[in-house]
């Protein structure tokens, strides 16, 4: 069984998600956020980032949420929630995937950031959130999700962010991304990941 560390209002939600998808039960390890929101300590034994998620399976230890979700639909032999393999579809969606960490989460923490602290959001970060959630909105096109109504990993991904923008009112003027957002949770590995191990975005 796969073993799945998770810290307290993380990205390990993402993986949890999928796991419900695939029907498949996991070891969760939780860890607690420190008082500066920070992972504790005990995440550095686990793997020297001390960042989540991080599975182990075997003697295998993979971390990187992207990579953890192309892993998980490889060995449990899933073909649902990424487009036919040598379709435009595929490699959109591929994009997509990487786009999340790759280029978007560090766009977005610089307003997240500010405004978890209950500083303003800085002019030029707030441009930047502009332009990625405009070219958000553009992916989703004629919706709900980005490729129609089933949740692809690329969703899953992009899940974690948008609820933390959603928490810190950051998506008042980007009304398709929040109707996005309304989609994302309704999607039965969302509902079950968060019964599960509680809300992405810590309360307000
Ligand atoms: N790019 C990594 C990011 C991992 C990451 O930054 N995780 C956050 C939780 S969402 C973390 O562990 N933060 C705790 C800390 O930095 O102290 C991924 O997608 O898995």
């Amino acid at each position: 069984m796969i073993t799945l560390h998770a810290l307290q209002y993380s990205r390990a939600t993402r993986v949890l998600w999928l796991l419900a998808d695939l029907g498949q039960p996991c070891h969760r390890v939780d860890y607690q956020r420190t008082e500066t929101f920070r992972a504790p300590e005990d995440l550095s034994k686990v793997h020297p980032l001390g960042k989540s998620p991080v599975i182990e399976d075997g003697d295998r230890m993979i971390a990187e949420s992207a990579t953890i979700l192309r892993y998980l639909v490889e060995k449990f032999g899933d073909d649902t929630h990424t487009p036919p393999p040598g379709t435009v579809e595929f490699w959109r969606h591929e994009e997509l995937l990487d786009y999340v960490e790759a280029s978007f989460a560090e766009v977005a923490l610089q307003a997240i950031l500010p405004a978890f602290r209950g500083k303003p959001v800085p002019e030029a970060a707030k441009a930047a959130l502009d332009t990625h959630l405009a070219y958000i909105a553009q992916e989703i096109g004629d919706g709900p999700l980005l490729f129609g109504d089933k949740a692809m990993l690329a969703d899953i991904q992009l899940s974690y962010i948008v609820a933390l923008l959603v928490r810190l009112d950051l998506l008042a003027e980007h009304t398709k991304v929040a109707a996005y957002w309304a989609a994302l949770r309704e999607q039965p590995g969302y509902i079950a990941a968060t019964e599960a191990a509680g809300p992405m975005a810590p309360p307000g």
